[in-house]
């Protein structure tokens, strides 16, 4: 079948190069953007200007564009979301009950839904955090994430829907910048340390949080979408993780890297969030179930952020 794929969000974060990893591999046309603003850099492809609460927007172009696969990539992130919670549930869960309906009464074959390490809390255990655990979050988003998780889940068993999610840790790349979540100060500091050469961190020095690379994380949207459906045993967002470190510990690699790079720290309202979450994930479901394997580490992430983020900048 010829795969037509819709992207609901695409101008944020993962959604910008995720859109282009997906062009690449379908082409240019077979993938259509979308998002309630117009992307900054001129769309290099179709593009929609759709609201994720305007169900008949998205309903027309699914029909009109005879979409097959969903990515719902709309959200508003964990630290954002702490400072307007109605208007984050409202997008992030009406947002997410439009699509799921939509795809399974248009008999959209497969759906994506981002989830994230926001669903643990604080009875969750923060080591090595197991794929079925406690999971009672903290935040807006997190209620969101992990009710969206549940909603997935009940949409497969009760209507059949092709859906598959992911618990995304931090996602740290060169392409674009996040916004409003917790683990952004992962991509600022090498901006930081790139213009300035000094960063100031809204996390402590010894946060310990789960991240991964940007390369990493589309490899695995891309690859657990193309896992046949007997393959994926969970339907409500798999535990993933490429590495985990504290600010600290980033710091001291991107200083072997960029002579003179400094960073103080300043912790603000965030800090309660990171705490809320897991230092490190077992991910041994996804690899299990559909192959999943991190390629890399802090080491070589740094090294080709660095590399990546400068020749951008220049
Ligand atoms: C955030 O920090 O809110 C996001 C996430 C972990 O989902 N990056």
């Amino acid at each position: 079948m010829n795969t037509r794929i819709l992207i609901l969000g695409s101008n944020g974060q993962i959604g910008t190069v995720l859109a282009e990893s997906l062009r690449t591999k379908y082409g240019r046309d077979q993938v259509i953007c979308s998002d309630i603003r117009e992307p900054k850099l001129q769309a290099d492809g179709p593009f929609r200007l759709i609201d994720v609460l305007d169900s008949k927007a998205i309903e027309q172009v699914i029909q009109e564009e005879n979409i097959n696969q969903v990515y719902h990539l709309a959200a508003l992130l964990s630290a954002r979301g702490e400072q307007n919670p109605s208007l984050t549930w409202q997008i992030n869960m009406q947002g997410l009950l439009n699509v799921l309906d939509i795809c399974s009464r248009l008999k959209v074959s497969r759906l994506f839904f981002p989830s994230s390490i926001a669903v643990y809390g604080p009875t969750t255990p923060k080591q090595l955090t197991p794929q079925f655990t406690s999971l009672q979050p903290s935040t807006v988003y997190g209620i969101s994430k992990l009710a969206g998780e549940m909603w997935c889940e009940y949409y497969h068993h009760r209507y059949g829907l092709d859906v598959r999610s992911l618990r995304y840790p931090g996602v740290i790349g060169w392409q674009s910048l996040p916004e409003g979540g917790t683990t952004d100060y992962a991509v600022e500091i090498f901006h930081g340390a790139l213009k300035s050469g000094h960063y100031k961190c809204f996390l402590k020095a010894g946060t310990r949080l789960p991240m991964i690379y940007m390369d990493d994380a589309i490899r695995a949207t891309i690859e657990l979408m193309e896992a046949p459906s007997d393959k994926i045993r969970i339907r409500t967002g798999y535990n993933l993780v490429g590495m985990s470190f504290t600010p600290a510990e980033i710091a001291e690699e991107i200083k072997k890297l960029v002579d003179g790079f400094t960073i103080s720290y300043e912790p603000d309202f965030r800090q309660q969030i990171a705490e809320s979450w897991s230092e490190s994930i077992d991910d041994s479901s996804a690899r299990a179930d559909w192959g999943w394997s991190p390629r890399y580490d802090l080491k070589e992430m740094c090294r080709e952020m660095l590399e990546k983020l400068s020749g951008k900048l220049a």
